[in-house]
Parts: structure tokens; sequence; C-alpha cells
């Protein structure tokens, strides 16, 4: 597209009027229910995507000593860390803030068996009801098999009697130990016997839980290790599954990507750097590296928690607003803190114009944007709404020039 092109373009509707505003603004909350065996890694992974913690700080104090301590030296309020062995105790709830608009009511599970009959029977109804998501961890060491999957399906039975609407979510964790010859072809039975155990319960039930077109249970599956990127990729889907008002967001990224000559755009929650949402031109799906997303998600988190080492500033801050690389003739990229929860990766072909036109656009189109990720009455939603926001389904012209001149 010639710069002229650009300058003409405008940011005019980019967030359109689909969606009745209440809507978009409703606060909307999801129970989370992240439940298996004892050690299978749940609180782990909830430690390392939610409350930025690094694989090596999770491990036990029975292990090792090293992982508690670390957690302790850093101030942790994590339950778990109180408790010698590292196991949870019963339930510890947490609520994360997701995207403005979305609160995830995360409900960690401590696995040891006494909890785990306790949710099935005295704590059923309580446990089990108003459920949207569960995220179901097995542990692929395990050497016990036909006693999860007991317990697996006595969970997937409550779910049926109390939420049938529920999605769930099947992680088979600790793909490390495994042999990496071998963990396609783990991961494929266990995922097998799965789904057969789910069908062989929702058939008995005679209801429940949502199916695919081809009848089949809709269960997703993945598998995952706290020491590569895997992880980030599965809380990424399931996160993509729950954030309100995704397809308006991914409509306007697009819009956005091609207003600004991008090759690709990610967007990231700003506490997990989950990438919540992308775009890419023809150039940019041309891209080999399918993993990108989650391998952006991990690096910037080690990234985080550097800066956080070397700055001594808490895990969960800032840490960063404004990061870039010019690759030469190759391409130019940036991140950049978007909204009030997200941060935004632009990689765009290498050219000063451009680049300098890019960024002006983003700041722009920040502003706009805000208005769905800041649920109303809240200050930040205010603020959204004095910038602008509130005229965004009219469209507000403004046009920014290749060359960065603001019109
Ligand atoms: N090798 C390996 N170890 C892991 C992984 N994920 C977690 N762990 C380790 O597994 C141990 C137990 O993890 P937790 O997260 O406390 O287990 P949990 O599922 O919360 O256990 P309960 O709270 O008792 O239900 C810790 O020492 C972790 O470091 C993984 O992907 N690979
Ligand atoms: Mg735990």
């Amino acid at each position: 597209m010639a710069d002229d092109d650009l300058s003409q373009q405008s940011m005019t509707g980019i967030v359109g009027a689909a969606e009745p505003k209440s809507e978009v603004k409703k606060v909307k909350k999801k129970k989370v229910l992240l439940m298996g065996k004892s050690g299978s890694g749940k609180s782990s992974m909830r430690s390392i995507i939610f409350s930025n913690y690094l694989a090596r700080d999770t491990r036990r104090l029975d292990e090792d000593g090293e992982g508690d301590m670390a957690l302790r030296a850093a101030g942790s309020s994590l339950t778990e860390v109180a408790h010698d062995s590292g196991a949870t105790i019963d339930i510890d709830l947490s609520h994360v803030k997701f995207l403005g608009n979305l609160t995830l009511n995360l409900w960690d599970c401590g696995g040891q068996e006494a909890f785990m009959e306790n949710y099935l029977s005295q704590q059923r109804m309580h446990v089990f009801s108003n459920v949207g998501v569960l995220i179901y961890v097995f542990d692929v060491e395990s050497r016990d098999v036909d006693r999860d999957m007991a317990t697996y399906i006595s969970v997937i039975s409550a779910l049926i009697q109390y939420s049938p609407t529920a999605k769930v979510f099947v992680l088979v964790h600790k793909m490390d130990l495994i042999l990496s010859a071998q963990r396609e072809s783990i991961f494929e039975d266990r995922v097998k016997l799965v789904r057969q155990k789910t069908a062989e319960c929702v058939a008995s039930a005679g209801v429940g839980l949502p199916t695919l077109p081809s009848g089949e249970v809709d269960i997703t599956a993945f598998a995952t290790s706290i020491w590569d990127q895997s992880l980030y990729k599965a809380w990424a889907s399931i996160i993509h599954d729950l954030v309100p008002n995704l397809a308006l967001i991914e409509t306007n990224i697009g819009h956005l990507g091609r207003l600004i000559e991008a090759e690709e755009i990610q967007l990231f929650e700003r506490t997990s750097f989950l990438v919540v949402s992308n775009w890419c031109s023809p150039v940019g799906a041309l891209n080999p590296f399918e993993d990108r997303y989650e391998r952006m998600s991990n690096i910037l988190k080690s990234f985080k928690s550097s800066l956080a080492k070397y700055s001594g500033t808490p895990r969960n801050a800032e840490q960063f607003r404004d990061f870039e690389y010019k690759s030469g003739t190759r391409f130019s990229l940036f991140i950049t803190k978007f909204t009030t929860n997200t941060y935004i990766l632009v990689a765009l072909p290498p050219g000063e114009a451009r680049y300098n036109a890019a960024r002006l656009n983003v700041k722009i189109a920040a502003k706009q944007f805000e208005y769905l990720d800041s649920p109303a009455g809240t200050k930040d939603g205010a603020a959204a709404k004095d910038a602008g926001a509130k005229d965004i389904a009219l469209g507000e012209p403004v046009a920014i020039s290749a060359s960065g001149n603001s019109s």
C-alpha cells in the first residue's frame, strides 16, 4: 500500500457497532475448576501462568527444598507455601481479572484423596455448580492410570449433574519426563482412553456435556510441561474460549493490522502474557514458526522475570512498557503497553516511515480498544470514555500518514 493510501485510511469505525454497548461492557465471571491427582502440577501451572513464577520456583520442599525457599524469599502469599509438602490444602481460590470484563474464579482443588472424596460428597453441589470450565490435569508419569481414570470419571459425573454445559479441557502434564520419541503416542493413547471413558459416562448418565457435531463429547486435550512453551499454548486456548468481546477485538486487530501494513499482530493479556488474539497478513502467514505465540509468551515472561530480579520490583509489577527491535532490512518489531490489560506486538516490514506511522496509529487505536477492555463503572472505563471511546461506533476520523504526521 502506498503512503498516500495509508494517509487516507483512518481509524474510523475500528470498533464496530455490531454488539450493543451494554453487552460489551457487562462484567462476566467464569468459574474455572482446576482438578487432578495430588502432585500432578496444578498449582505449579497456576503460579507460572498467573503469578509470574519460573518453572524452577515450583519445586516442592519435599523434593529439594529450593522451590519453596524461592517462593518464601519472593514473599509469596500462595497458601501452598505455608504447607511443608507444598500440596494445596482443600481449595485455593483466586480471582484473576482478565481483559477488563472477565473475572476468572480459579478453584485450584488440592488433589489428595481425602479432599477429592470431600468435593465429591459433602461439597459436591458447592464445588460443581456454575462451572464454566473444568481443567483436569493428568500426571503422565502416574503409575496407577486406572485409579486416575476412576477419579476423573467421578468428577465428570458430578459435573454432568451440576454443570452440564461446562467445557472440559484435559491436560496430560509433565511430558518432559517422557522420552521425546514416545511423547506423541503416549499422549494419543491417554487421550483416547479419556475420550472413551467420558463417552461411557455420558452415555450412562443419558445427559450432559457439550458435544461436537460428530456427537462426540467436546473435550480439548493438550500435552503440557512447565519446562517448555506447551503450557502457554494450552492456557491461551482455554482463555481464548472465555474472553468476552473476542470476536470484536479480533475483527478490529485485523483492521488495525491492514491499516498499518503489519505482517503480524499479537495481543497479550497483561498478567499472564498469554496471546489472546492475533492477526497475520498473507505474508505474515508464511512464517514457518507455528509455535511462535507460545514461544513469545514464554520469552516475555522470562524477560519480565529478569527485569524483576535486576530492578528489585515485585513479580507482578508492570516491568516494562516498550520494547523495540529493528532487524536491518528484514523486519521491525515493537511490543508496547496497549490497553489497561493488554500489550500489543507488531511486526512490520522494514522502513522507518512505516514504523513511525505504525507506532502512532497503535497509540490512537489503544484509546479505542480501551472501550472493549474496561468494564462500565471503572476508572479505566471512564477514562476510555473521556478519550473518545464513546464515539467509537460513530467513528471519529483520525488519520496518520506513513511519514508520521497526524491530520
Ligand atoms: N517434571 C515436571 N515437574 C512438574 C511439572 N509441573 C509441576 N511439576 C512438579 O510437580 C510437583 C507438584 O506440583 P504441584 O503443582 O504442587 O501439584 P498439585 O497438582 O498442585 O498438587 P496438590 O496441590 O497436592 O493437588 C512440583 O515439585 C512441581 O515442580 C512438569 O511439567 N514437569
Ligand atoms: Mg496444588
